[in-house]
């Protein structure tokens, strides 16, 4: 066992993710908890308490009562732009340069990765800091994002909305291609952060290992994925992530 910031990783895991030629990391909201950001579908705070986010990312929740999702996204957008990346972040951009070929799919809408540094991000559900127009779909700059009511979009009038992808809805095809390329092409797959519940970013872990990659799961509670190349790395990403890299290339 080699051990690196206080943390055993087993060297099997090592090994994997030096050799590899193509890594892939594919992120969920548990990456940002550190950051101060709420996972996705853990129980929310305050006046949001009493309602599931489930319910309130969808459609139909915003055609039939507009102005609460609209606040719901107004108290989210100020948690995000209060939060800056942690440790997990800042390790895939070191990681970033050290393999030979890497990719980085999120289906957080916080920006974080960006902002740590990560480029090209396939950013799968959008970003909830960027607002467009429901009707006309332009990307709505200039509006009172404070307003109780979604703001009309500057160019048609119909509401805006945040630029994120809702239950039901499909997903930008130009990174679902992407994000299924990449896990064609992987040898291994970094899967942090992300419950697995919502498709199609859940069948990217399938089509990897369908493609001969190797898994790394690194969650508090990794899911349970019945196959010999799927290994976990149980616990917070900001802790467990840097001192993956740091094992298998040195401290960065
Ligand atoms: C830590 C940690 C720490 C804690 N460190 N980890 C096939 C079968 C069944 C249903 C469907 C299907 N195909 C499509 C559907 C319908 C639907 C779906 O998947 N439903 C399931 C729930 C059953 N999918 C869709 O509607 C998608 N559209 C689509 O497929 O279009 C075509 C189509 C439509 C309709 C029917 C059929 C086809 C769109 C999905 C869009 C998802 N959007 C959201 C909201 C974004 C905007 C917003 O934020 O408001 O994206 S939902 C939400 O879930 C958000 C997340 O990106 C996404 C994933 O959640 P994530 O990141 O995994 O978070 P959590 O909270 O679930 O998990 C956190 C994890 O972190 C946990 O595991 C913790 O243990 C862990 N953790 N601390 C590391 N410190
Ligand atoms: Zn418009």
């Amino acid at each position: 066992m080699s051990v690196a910031a206080a943390v055993v990783i087993p060297p099997e895991q090592i090994v994997l993710l030096r050799e590899a030629q193509h890594v892939v990391a594919l992120t969920g909201a548990g990456i940002s908890k550190e950051s101060g950001l709420p996972t996705f579908r853990e129980a929310q705070t305050g006046l949001w308490s009493q309602y599931r986010p489930e319910e309130l990312a969808t459609p139909e929740a915003f055609a039939r009562q507009p102005d609460l999702v609209w606040q719901w996204y107004t108290w989210r957008r100020a948690l995000v732009r209060q939060a800056a990346p942690n440790p997990a972040h800042y390790a895939l951009v070191e990681l970033a340069g050290r393999v030979p070929s890497f990719s980085l799919i999120t289906q957080n809408v916080d920006s974080l990765h960006r902002r740590a540094g990560s480029r090209d991000v396939i950013e799968l559900h959008g970003d909830i800091l960027r607002s467009r127009c429901s009707s006309c779909h332009a990307i709505a700059t200039d509006i009172d994002e404070a307003s109780p009511s979604p703001p009309p979009c500057p160019q048609c009038g119909a509401p805006v909305r945040p630029d994120v992808v809702w239950f039901g809805e499909t997903l930008p095809d130009d990174a679902l291609q992407a994000a299924f390329n990449a896990a064609r092409s992987a040898d291994l797959l970094l899967v942090i952060g992300t419950s697995l519940q919502v498709q199609p970013a859940a069948g990217i872990v399938p089509l990897a290992l369908q493609a001969g990659a190797s898994v790394i799961d690194i969650n508090p509670e990794p899911a349970i994925i019945p196959d010999e190349r799927v290994h976990t790395l149980a616990g917070p990403a900001a802790k467990m992530l840097p001192a993956l890299v740091s094992a298998a290339f040195g401290p960065a």
